[in-house]
């Protein structure tokens, strides 16, 4: 692509009132957390494959994070899930994400693993595994102390499979109570982010189903509880960004878990299925940020954009390059929209102008802006051809099969 391409993409967006510069400058500040078990192997309930060259500890999933942010510039966190990720020391694994130019992101308790949480953890009717699950997730603000993380991303299979099994108000009042102990152990700067999903593995009813029940539980604990939107997480159909606009309007949008989806939580690579979708939610966003309201714009600066991926039959580190490539496309994308002029034709009620004014955003080819924001960044043109093109890939052969799964 040549520089031509650009000049005359900027001759294009310099005619439709586009600041080009405060474009670049939102493009470059944008960081997307990727997920320590996104490199890991992973799969379905079905089966679970071995690859060959997978991470066979923390460190060495950071090491393959690092490669990702190297090519990309755009992930400088990884995001940890406990016990998953357990070491004996976390003083060690801050250190080396730091040697490597990474910093350890969210901490996500894992309260659905262990025999005992078979019929819930927080929720579970016995208190015994309520104490158990609660002192997890205190043990995961010790550990976000240790890797200065500050965020935690909070998902609970807590649920039901039949009427009656469990008492959901009960449940409901339990959750709170969880919630609760852990919102008072948390230091100013932490937050914890409550995630929400429709179904699965619970399959009658799901304690915290969808995000009012979310927003429900963030409004209840205080300032430092917010929702965390996983795309993956509800019922087909779902708006996901009049959630978002919902969310941001009361200050409680925490974050994202990006992944894409067609039927429920496929966990696929986020923008392959849906791009628009993804684009939509970064309009919504960017409108948020020119809000009246400084605390909505400032709330729009500090949401969280991570992958929650999990890669079962293609390559890890390129899968998730491309995740963090197609976030970066929708966004630029997104970056394009004249607000101005969809505000004027909405006014005028001229619903198909007001339209027309978003999609044409997303009809732009972005490819000359991204190539020029890279150069001036000092990143390969082609982040996906440099990591192809590098050793890396053949290196990690020699790890072999059977690396950390789920
Ligand atoms: C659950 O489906 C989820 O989206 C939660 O975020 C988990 O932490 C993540 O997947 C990994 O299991
Ligand atoms: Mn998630
Ligand atoms: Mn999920």
């Amino acid at each position: 692509m040549s520089d031509k391409a650009y000049a005359l993409f900027e001759e294009q967006q310099q005619q439709r009132g586009i600041d080009l510069k405060q474009v670049k400058s939102r493009l470059k500040a944008l960081n997307i957390e990727t997920p320590s078990w996104g490199y890991g192997d992973s799969g379905t309930r079905f089966k679970v494959f071995q690859k060959t060259g997978v991470p066979r500890d923390p460190y060495e999933k950071l090491e393959d994070a690092a490669q990702v942010h190297a090519v990309t510039g755009l992930c400088p966190s990884v995001a940890i899930h406990i016990p998953w990720d357990k070491v004996d020391d976390y003083g060690k694994l801050r250190s080396h994400a730091e040697i490597l130019g990474l910093k350890i992101g969210a901490i996500n308790p894992n309260l659905f693993q262990d025999e005992d949480y078979m019929l819930g953890s927080v929720t579970n009717v016995d208190p015994a595994i309520r104490r158990k699950a609660i002192n997890h997730l205190l043990e995961c603000v010790d550990i976000a102390k240790e890797t200065d993380s500050n965020d935690f991303s909070l998902w609970f299979a807590d649920g039901t499979n039949y009427p009656g099994q469990g008492d959901i108000r009960k449940r409901k009042n339990w959750m709170l109570e969880a919630l609760r102990e852990m919102y008072k152990a948390l230091t100013p700067d932490m937050r914890m982010l409550i995630e929400y999903k429709a179904f699965e593995p619970a399959f009658y009813h799901t304690d915290i189903a969808d995000w009012g029940m979310a927003y429900h539980y963030a409004t209840k604990l205080g300032p430092q509880a917010q929702v965390l939107v996983d795309t993956g997480h509800h019922l087909p159909g779902a708006n996901v960004e009049h959630i978002v606009a919902f969310l941001m309007d009361e200050q409680r949008l925490g974050g994202f878990h990006f992944n894409s989806y067609k039927y429920a939580d496929d966990d696929l690579i986020v923008g392959s299925a849906n791009p628009y979708e993804l684009f939509l939610i970064f309009y919504q966003i960017l409108n948020a940020a020119q809000d009246v309201d400084a605390d909505i714009r400032h709330a729009v600066d500090k949401i969280a954009y991570l992958i929650d991926q999990s890669h079962n039959i293609e390559p890890k580190i390129p899968a998730m390059i491309r995740s963090v490539l197609n976030v970066q496309t929708q966004y630029a994308k997104a970056l394009l929209i004249n607000h101005a002029e969809v505000e004027e034709a909405a006014s005028r009620q001229d619903v198909l102008g007001a339209e027309d004014a978003v999609r044409q955003a997303f009809e732009f080819d972005v490819a000359p802006l991204l190539k020029a924001i890279r150069e001036e960044q000092g990143l390969p043109a082609d982040p996906m051809k440099a990591y192809l093109a590098s050793e890396y890939g053949a290196q990690i052969l020699q790890r072999g099969k059977g690396g950390a799964s789920w």
